[in-house]
């Protein structure tokens, strides 16, 4: 399961997030370093499509796809030289697939810290920099006498040089022009500005007027390859402890439809170059998550191995053609469902049902 990690300021609002996407049990408090020991939890990734296929099937269960949020302890300025949790909290983010800014822009005098989200930003940016650069430096010597006797790690070299000379600039490698090479030869390097970024910036209810406003210039600092989200954070996450319908109907007092964190995880999801597939029937529906350009047998291998092996064809229609249709026989009957061999490469909503063998 892909893994995001939350990187923020103290009382930013990391643990009020995670509450929001996982329906609570962090503690969210006003004081810095109200976390210590990571809170790991998983969150749907919500999606209509299922749902309304499941309606359709009369499946007995429905299973969405799922990604893991951790969220660990405030960073302060100087983490990087062991100030506040120091490495304790630079160790918790190293193996996440992607990182996401909570930063905070909401207003509350009795909440301590900075309320300017580009605070936020230049903090946790440099923080995490510095913290690369003080491991590129410390490996890169040894790496380069090992490549003197074994020339297959000469581009990791090369790599870790490029690295080195954007980060000792004070720029965080996801502002780089690294190749995509690159930043694969550096994967194992677990550096934490070699992974794609987010940005959650936690508004007050008085803000949710003018959110653009209020992200822009974060949007601005990251580029457009981060995607950014204002959020009221605190009014998700009590939302999220209430029955689904009460939930939605909150939500939709606030005039925010389904939510920002709902949008949020999509993003996420996205980001990370993730897509779902369906399938659908009376015991089962379920949303599976694959690769972009994965095909027909590999998104078969994520159901089950036999699957992959002795596949022979998938047949398969998008869930909104299915679902206008009314039921898969009939979809058959009339001819719209595809049949697609092994160099099929699945699309994002498509429903399956693999024919093999073994
Ligand atoms: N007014 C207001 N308060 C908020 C909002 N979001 C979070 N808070 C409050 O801010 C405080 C800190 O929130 P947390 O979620 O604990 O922050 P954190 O980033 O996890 O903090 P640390 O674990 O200490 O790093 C809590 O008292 C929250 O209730 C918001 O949108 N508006
Ligand atoms: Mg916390």
């Amino acid at each position: 399961m892909e893994k995001f990690g939350f990187v923020g300021l103290p009382n930013a609002g990391k643990s009020s997030l995670y509450n929001a996407l996982t329906g609570g049990g962090a503690l969210a408090a006003p004081y810095a370093f109200a976390t210590t020991d990571p809170n790991i939890g998983v969150a749907k990734v919500f999606d209509d499509r299922l749902d309304a296929l499941a309606q359709m099937s009369g499946s007995k269960s429905v299973v969405p796809a799922s990604v893991q949020f951790n969220d660990i302890g405030g960073l302060v300025e100087g983490a990087s030289k062991g100030e506040g949790l120091g490495n304790k909290f630079l160790a918790g983010i190293r193996e996440v697939d992607a990182i996401v800014f909570v930063l905070r822009a909401f207003r509350d005098d009795d909440v301590p810290g900075p309320q300017d989200p580009l605070e936020h930003l230049r903090v946790v940016e440099m923080e995490l920099t510095f913290a690369d650069l003080e491991t590129v430096e410390r490996q890169l010597d040894k790496k380069r006498k090992a490549a003197k006797g074994d020339p297959s790690l000469r581009d990791e070299v090369e790599a870790a040089e490029a690295a080195l000379a954007h980060l000792s600039e004070g720029r965080p490698l996801y502002h780089s022009d690294l190749s995509v090479e690159h930043v694969e030869l550096l994967k194992p390097w677990f550096l934490l500005t070699n992974k794609p970024v987010l940005a959650i910036v936690n508004i007050d209810e008085d803000q949710l007027g003018e959110v653009e406003t209020v992200i822009a210039p974060v949007q601005e600092a990251l580029g457009e390859l981060a995607p950014v989200f204002g959020a009221c954070v605190q009014l998700e996450a009590e939302a999220a402890q209430l029955p689904d319908e009460d939930r939605a109907e909150m939500l939709d007092g606030f005039g925010l439809g389904e939510g920002a964190v709902v949008r949020f995880i999509q993003a996420a999801y996205h980001t990370l170059g993730l897509r779902t597939f369906l399938t659908t029937g009376e015991k089962e529906s379920r949303a599976w998550t694959y690769r972009v350009g994965s095909t027909a047998p590999q998104c078969a291998g994520l159901i089950h191995s036999d699957l992959e092996r002795g596949f022979i064809r998938a047949e398969t229609i998008r869930w909104d053609a299915l679902l206008e249709i009314g039921s898969w026989a009939k979809a058959r009957d009339l001819g719209k469902v595809r049949q697609e061999g092994k160099d099929y490469v699945v699309e994002d909503g498509d429903v399956l049902e693999i024919r093999f063998n073994v």
